[in-house]
């Protein structure tokens, strides 16, 4: 199944810690890395007194269900000395599952798609850059969204070697 993970830092090394989870993705025996989004350098959304996040997207391919990926992610989010001192507060890494193909959810746990993600700049403009042509279930498009979502709040660094 495709699914799309939304990952973000703004604590330690971001670059380094992106690249070891994209790394951790393709490495699981269950889980495909398709592609990954460029990194992009945001402004923090929610509480502004942290540090700047690094963002990006991945697709992925997985016959992990929902709940199991969710597992994988939080497996890979504690393997890089996650520290969540307070909610929407800074992190070493967030991996968040944004959609999973064909599933809708809304458990205390999960819910699918992210709940957030068509407000957040930092998701749908590096998301459109790996698939332009995504729709959501609802019949909204990506393309849509990325006309609605200011861009200018986005830093898109030079690309880097990751596998
Ligand atoms: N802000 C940005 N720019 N990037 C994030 O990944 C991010 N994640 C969060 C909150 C605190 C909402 N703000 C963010 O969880």
């Amino acid at each position: 199944m495709i699914s799309y993970i939304g990952i973000g830092s703004n604590l330690g090394d971001s670059k380094q810690t992106i690249r070891s989870a994209l790394q951790n993705l393709n490495a699981h025996s269950s889980i495909v890395l398709e592609s990954h989004s460029h990194f992009y350098q945001s402004k923090p959304h929610g509480p502004q007194d942290q540090p700047d996040y690094l963002n990006a997207v991945a697709k992925i391919n997985t016959s992990l269900s929902p709940l199991h990926l969710l597992h994988a992610l939080q497996a890979i989010e504690n393997e890089h000395d996650r520290v969540r001192t307070k909610h929407w507060g800074p992190r070493t890494l967030d991996l968040d599952i944004l959609v999973y193909e064909g599933q809708t959810l809304n458990t205390d746990h999960l819910t699918i798609p992210h709940p957030y993600m068509r407000e957040r700049p930092f998701v749908i403009h590096p998301m459109y850059e790996i698939s332009p042509d995504f729709v959501f279930d609802d019949g909204q498009s990506l393309a849509e969204l990325v006309t609605l979502s200011p861009k200018d709040e986005l830093n898109k660094l030079e690309p880097i070697d990751v596998l």
